[in-house]
């Protein structure tokens, strides 16, 4: 061993290889922020994840996984791009050939826009599970069509809504309220988390009759006393505690991928990058329950 393999780190890069064992994730960033509307700098949240990651436990008590102990491949981020359609186009690109090597991917946002290039290279029968304050579901916003404000309807226009369910949504106009209600899309709202005790089990009957899932959390379906640091805070939103007890509801089905998007650092103080860190890992422990549990 050389001096350089002693006292040097591949930092920002999260990547941990343990001998003899396969990567249980590959992650990548997505640097892009440029279709936002309001506080921009979405773009450094992919770093700002790695770094709170660096320095949190990752031990999972509520799952009893041990990230420590497994192999994790961090790729790095996307090239600089300006372009959405060329961003869009590069992740979808990515996304597949991650999909065909059969190991479960996650993206650090980022945009939400990348959502849209991600799950276009998903299996037909993967879920979609979007936790966010907003419907994005304008046809158009301040003269973009695809746009983080847009990208669910740029998406439900190309794959429907039925493979699609939308959470902890509060956010919206009223038109985008009756598109929801017209393209038949699920939605557990926030006045039904309020309302219906246990709404995981609204999530789990939705899941029910597909093979994989994909998560997207964009960090604004949180309080923005639990997030504040992101690029279109809505006040009154889910508890972090409800969101990851969505999450550990998925416990034991097969997680194709996810992202975590919409982290701003410049408006945080870091705690929406440890929030964001947490539930990377939480989200990578529940990944190596299922594909543990998938092996004979
Ligand atoms: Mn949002």
């Amino acid at each position: 061993m050389s001096y350089k393999d002693l006292f040097l780190t591949s930092e920002p890069l999260i990547t941990v290889i343990k001998e003899g064992m396969e990567p249980i994730v590959k992650i990548f960033g997505v640097p892009f922020d440029s279709t936002v509307t309001f506080r921009p700098g979405a773009r450094f949240g992919p770093n700002a994840i790695r770094q709170a990651y660096m320095n949190i436990e990752v031990y999972s008590l509520f799952l009893d996984v041990d990230l420590e102990s497994l192999s994790l491949l961090d790729l790095g981020n996307l090239k600089l791009t300006n372009d959405v359609d060329d961003m869009v186009y590069s992740v979808e690109k990515v996304v597949r050939e991650l999909v065909q090597e059969g190991v479960t991917f996650g993206i650090l946002g980022g945009e939400h826009t990348l959502t849209f290039g991600a799950y276009l290279s998903m299996p037909k029968d993967t879920a979609l599970i979007i936790f966010d304050a907003h419907l994005d579901l304008r046809d158009e916003f301040a003269g973009l069509k695809l746009s983080h404000a847009t990208f669910l309807r740029r998406l439900t226009d190309k794959v429907g809504t039925e493979s699609i369910i939308h959470i902890g949504s509060r956010a919206a106009s009223r038109d985008e309220w009756k598109i929801a209600d017209k393209i038949r899309l699920s939605l557990i709202s926030l006045q039904t988390i309020r309302t219906i005790p246990n709404a995981e089990m609204l999530l789990l009957d939705f899941l029910k009759d597909f093979e994989n899932v994909y998560v997207s959390i964009d960090l604004d379906a949180l309080d923005p006393s639990f997030a504040p640091g992101v690029g279109n805070p809505e006040p009154d939103g889910l508890s972090l505690h409800k969101l990851l007890e969505f999450l550990y509801s998925l416990k034991g089905k097969k997680i194709i991928g996810f992202d975590i998007v919409e982290l701003t650092p410049l408006y945080d103080s870091g705690i929406t990058a440890v929030v964001a860190a947490k539930l990377m890992n939480e989200i990578i422990g529940l990944s190596y329950l299922s594909q543990n549990s998938r092996k004979p």
